[in-house]
């Protein structure tokens, strides 16, 4: 059994080119990876998503504690097995999706209490039940229980929310021992748009004996320049032997900028729920096919991307697609944002490998900045 393990194989300023090994197979980063919240990537055959490029999937403890239950997952042997997805997961922990989902929240120093949006029911997460169900589910990368705030926040809130935030992240690394060789643990650094309080954060989960580290409460309200600052202060403070994680990011743009600043791995929603909603991410900017201006554009998307989905199709037959809201069209359009995304993540890691990844910025946003002709 291959133990968890990240090596660095090169950088190019801060930014870096890396292997996590896990018994499931190894993430080349920097990685994207693609949201399967309900252990489904939504549209999308696990095989498809796999092709597409990607090493590695996120589920949520969240949703699934809800609906199957986590018990019931194990019963069933398992996320990987359940979903038929061989490959790694990563999970989140919960906390975030509470905040954004869950009714009549109470959040106390051992945990929180909240209703499902499902149903209206009751339940309790604490860092304890987070990890619990995490390893229930089979994550290969479990998150510790964290609070994010949304910007702009309090000062004290942003503090308070920051340190309860460490409390649960010592009870999350303890609560992870004992789970099978192989499985990771990441710790979550917060504070806002606070410098002191980020690089107070990331310096205390340093010391924890994490697996690799993310960035949390970022993406939540605040302009770019403010996540971009905020990643550059903590940068200096992250383990480099170890991967770093930005969680819920982002834009192509968020994203290049990010991992030039030496963050390695990245999820977002954006690339799945755009294409259920007639937008296509591609080398020339985003196109949204819904525009009357593609009704007899015979063109595909992009002849020259090595992702069929983006040489197959007219423009003209995705836009019907769209108009006549058929499922294929959320199905070729989550496929083309998947492959767009691996695509540019191949690139930066390309990039990094010959020394050029500011070059390649400077070349991928003259593409976007073109725009569709
Ligand atoms: N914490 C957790 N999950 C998250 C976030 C966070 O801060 C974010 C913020 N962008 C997205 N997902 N646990």
């Amino acid at each position: 059994m291959t133990a968890f393990s990240f090596r660095v194989r090169a950088t190019d300023g801060t930014a870096r080119l890396g292997e996590i090994a896990t018994p499931r197979g190894v993430i080349r980063t920097p990685a994207f990876m693609p949201v399967g919240t309900q252990a489904t990537v939504k549209a999308m055959y696990p095989e498809q998503v796999r092709a597409l490029g990607a090493d590695i999937i996120l589920g949520n403890t969240y949703h699934l504690m809800l609906r199957p239950g986590a018990e019931r997952v194990a019963r069933l042997g398992g996320l990987h097995t359940f979903m038929d997805w061989p490959h790694p997961i990563l999970t989140d922990s919960g906390g975030f999706q509470v905040m954004s989902l869950a009714s009549l929240r109470k959040l106390d120093e051992d945990g929180v209490t909240f209703r499902s949006h499902l149903d209206g029911s009751e339940y309790r997460l604490t860092p304890e039940r987070s990890i619990e169900i995490q390893g229930l589910l089979g994550a290969d990368i479990q998150m510790q229980l964290d609070e994010c705030l949304k910007l702009p926040a309090a000062r004290e809130d942003i503090a308070r929310a920051m340190e309860l935030s460490l409390r649960w992240a010592e009870r999350s690394r303890r609560a992870f021992e004992g789970q099978p060789e192989g499985r990771a643990i990441f710790g979550i650094v917060q504070g806002g748009d606070q410098p002191d309080l980020r690089v107070e954060s990331a310096k205390a989960l340093a010391g924890m004996d994490f697996h690799g580290l993310a960035v949390g409460g970022l993406a939540v309200g605040e302009p770019q320049e403010v996540m971009l600052a905020m990643i550059e202060t903590v940068e200096p403070h992250l383990p480099a032997a170890k991967p770093r994680y930005l969680m819920g990011v982002g834009t192509p743009d968020d994203i290049l900028e990010a991992a030039s600043r030496g963050i390695d791995m990245f999820d977002c929603v954006m690339p799945t729920r755009a294409g259920r909603h007639a937008t296509a991410f591609t080398r020339f900017g985003k196109i949204n096919l819904r525009n009357a201006r593609h009704a007899e554009d015979t063109r595909p998307l992009d002849p020259d991307s090595p992702s069929e989905p983006l040489r197959r199709w007219s423009r003209a037959y995705l836009h019907h697609l769209v108009r006549a809201e058929e499922m294929l069209a959320g199905m070729i359009l989550t496929a083309v944002n998947i492959a767009y995304y691996q695509e540019l993540m191949a690139g930066i890691r390309s990039a990094i490998a010959e020394g050029r990844l500011a070059a390649f910025r400077e070349e991928v946003k003259a593409g976007w900045a073109r725009g569709d002709l």
